[in-house]
């Protein structure tokens, strides 16, 4: 079986295509951007760009993400693109004091036939003091996982691939996906 996954992210397609690989699901990327709404849960979000993104007669595979700073009491969070456009890493740093705690959360929605599926992942951790490596995207170089002493950005993709929020959330798809066949 083959899905189109929807989003403007090179880096998400790429995670996306790797781990649906080990299900035997093939993933075309269509690179568009699709509404956001204002929305205080990455759930909410998710449904509104599945009822834009949505096909007749096709598995259609949407996400969207967001780094939880405790300290921040969750921001930036479903605001984190808009963070990281606006102030940067380096503004996001400057935000937080002792408390460098952080949660990575992936909400994944596949839609099909007017049915939606959604499933989540996260993955705990904490800020980096300052951005270090270039593999990755985004976040990645000030993400430091839970256990490890390495940033995402310093990790090779299938390290990432084996840890990260959306790892989890797009085995759970595929998990969900193999149990039809
Ligand atoms: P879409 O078109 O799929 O919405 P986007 O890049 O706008 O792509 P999000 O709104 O889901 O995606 O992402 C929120 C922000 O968090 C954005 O700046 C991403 O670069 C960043 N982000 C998401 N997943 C990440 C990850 O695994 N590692 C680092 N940063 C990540």
């Amino acid at each position: 079986m083959d899905l189109t996954f929807v989003s403007t992210n090179a880096g998400k397609f790429r995670e996306v295509r790797t781990i649906l690989a080990e299900y035997d699901v093939g993933v075309r990327w269509r690179r568009a951007s699709l509404p956001e709404i204002q929305a205080a849960r990455l759930d909410d979000v998710v449904r509104a760009k599945l009822g834009a993104a949505s096909r007749p007669g096709r598995y259609v595979l949407v996400e969207d993400s967001g780094l939880f700073l405790p300290a921040l009491r969750g921001f930036p969070g479903v605001y984190s693109a808009y963070a990281l456009q606006t102030i940067g890493l380096e503004g996001v740093l400057r935000l937080v004091g002792s408390d460098r705690r952080a949660r990575f959360q992936t909400v994944a929605g596949l839609s099909y036939g007017g049915r939606q599926w959604l499933r989540s992942g996260a993955c705990e951790g904490r800020l980096a003091k300052r951005p270090v490596g270039d593999h990755g995207f985004g976040y990645d170089p000030i993400f430091v996982p839970a256990g490890h002493r390495q940033t995402f950005g310093q990790m090779r993709p299938t390290e990432k691939n084996e840890l990260s929020h959306r790892a989890h959330a797009i085995r759970r798809i595929g998990r969900l996906i193999h149990s039809w066949s």
